[in-house]
C-alpha cells in the first residue's frame, strides 16, 4: 500500500478534498501515523448525520496550530510528514445525500471493509488514527488491531456504555459496539471511563465484568494505567464523552460529562506512557462528530485538536 496522499488508487480510500491540517507537509514512504475516514453513520435512527464527521473534523482543523504548546512538538517537524491522510472508506451503499442501504448485510460488508484495510495498516507498523462516523466503525478496527497485537486492551471515553446485546434487532450498531469487542477481547481488558448513560442491565454488566468502569473522567484515567502496563492499548474517543455544553454537536449528547481539559490531560497521561514504554498505543479513534447540530463548529475543533495532540503524542 502506498501512502502519498492523493494517489490512493490500489486501496479503498477516497482521498479527501482537503487532508487533515493540509497534512501538514508531504508524506514520506513511511508516515508514522496514517488518518483515515469513516464517514458511515448506517445503524442510527435519530438523527442521522454523523457520516459528515471526518470532512468537518479536517475542515475544522484549519482553526489550529500545527505546534503543541504542551507537547513542544509540531506536526511539520520534520521535512516529512509525521503522518498521512488517506481519505475516507466509504460504504458503498450510500448516495451523496448520505441516504442508502443500511441491512444489516450491507452494515456487515461495509465493516469487513474497513476491517481489511484496517489490518493492512497495523501490519504496516503506522498508528491507525480513524475519524467517525458512528461508533460503530471502532468494531472492524478492534477485530483488526487486536488480530494483529495479542492481549489488546481498549480505553474508551464515552459517555454511553454501548454494551446491549442488540439494538432493536441488530446486533451491529452503534448501540452494541462494547459488547461486540467483549467478544473480541477479555471483558476484563475494556476500560470504560465517563459512562453516565445506559440500561440497568448494562451498567450491572459493566460493573461487575469490565476491567475498569468510571462514571467520570477525572482521575480515573491515572488509576487504570497500571493495569495496561505492558499491554498493547487501542484507545477510542467518542465525543460525548465531554459535556454538550463543550461539544453540542454530537447525535447523542449526555448531560454531566467532563470538561476538555480532563479529556487532553488523560490523553496526555496515556501518550506519556506510550513514551515511556509502559504500554503501547496501537490505534486510535475519535468519533461521533455531528456537524449539522454544531452550529459554532467547536466540536470538530475540539475533536481536530484530539487528534492534532494524539498524533504529536503517540506517533
Ligand atoms: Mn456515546
Amino acid at each position: 500500500m502506498t501512502f502519498t496522499q492523493g494517489k490512493a488508487s490500489d486501496t479503498p480510500f477516497v482521498p479527501a478534498t482537503r487532508p487533515f491540517l493540509a497534512a501538514a507537509g508531504e508524506a514520506g514512504n513511511a508516515p508514522r501515523a496514517i488518518l483515515l475516514g469513516l464517514p458511515f453513520d448506517g445503524t442510527v435512527w435519530f438523527r442521522r448525520g454523523t457520516w459528515k464527521g471526518p470532512d468537518a473534523v479536517r475542515e475544522m482543523s484549519d482553526s489550529l496550530e500545527t505546534y503543541s504548546p504542551r507537547l513542544d512538538r509540531a506536526l511539520d517537524d520534520r521535512a516529512e510528514a509525521l503522518f498521512a491522510d488517506l481519505g475516507n472508506i466509504w460504504p458503498d451503499a450510500q448516495g451523496p445525500s448520505g441516504a442508502g442501504d443500511f441491512s444489516e448485510e450491507v452494515v456487515a460488508r461495509y465493516l469487513e471493509k474497513v476491517e481489511s484495510a484496517a489490518a493492512g495498516l497495523f501490519r504496516s507498523g503506522a498508528l491507525p488514527f480513524a475519524i467517525g462516523g458512528e461508533h460503530l466503525v471502532t468494531l472492524p478496527l478492534v477485530r483488526a488491531a487486536a488480530a494483529q497485537f495479542p492481549g489488546l486492551t481498549v480505553m474508551d471515553f464515552d459517555a454511553h456504555t454501548d454494551l446491549r446485546d442488540d439494538m432493536e434487532g441488530r446486533r451491529l450498531s452503534h448501540a452494541t459496539v462494547m459488547r461486540r469487542i467483549l467478544e473480541v477481547i477479555a471483558p476484563g481488558d475494556l476500560h470504560q471511563f465517563g459512562i453516565r448513560s445506559g440500561t440497568r442491565a448494562e451498567f450491572e454488566l459493566a460493573r461487575r465484568g469490565v476491567g475498569s468502569f468510571y462514571e467520570t473522567v477525572g482521575e480515573n484515567p491515572k488509576n487504570a494505567l497500571p493495569r495496561l502496563w505492558g499491554r498493547p492499548v487501542y484507545l477510542t474517543i467518542d465525543i460525548d464523552v465531554l459535556d454538550p455544553a463543550y461539544a453540542p454537536g454530537t447525535g447523542s449528547p449526555e448531560p454531566g460529562g467532563c470538561t476538555p481539559a480532563e479529556l487532553f490531560e488523560a490523553l496526555y497521561l496515556v501518550a506519556e506512557e506510550h513514551r515511556r514504554g509502559k504500554l503501547r498505543v496501537v490505534g486510535v479513534d475519535v468519533v461521533e462528530v455531528h456537524p449539522d447540530l454544531d452550529p459554532t463548529g467547536i466540536t470538530a475543533i475540539i475533536a481536530a485538536k484530539v487528534v492534532r495532540e494524539a498524533l504529536l503524542g503517540l506517533a
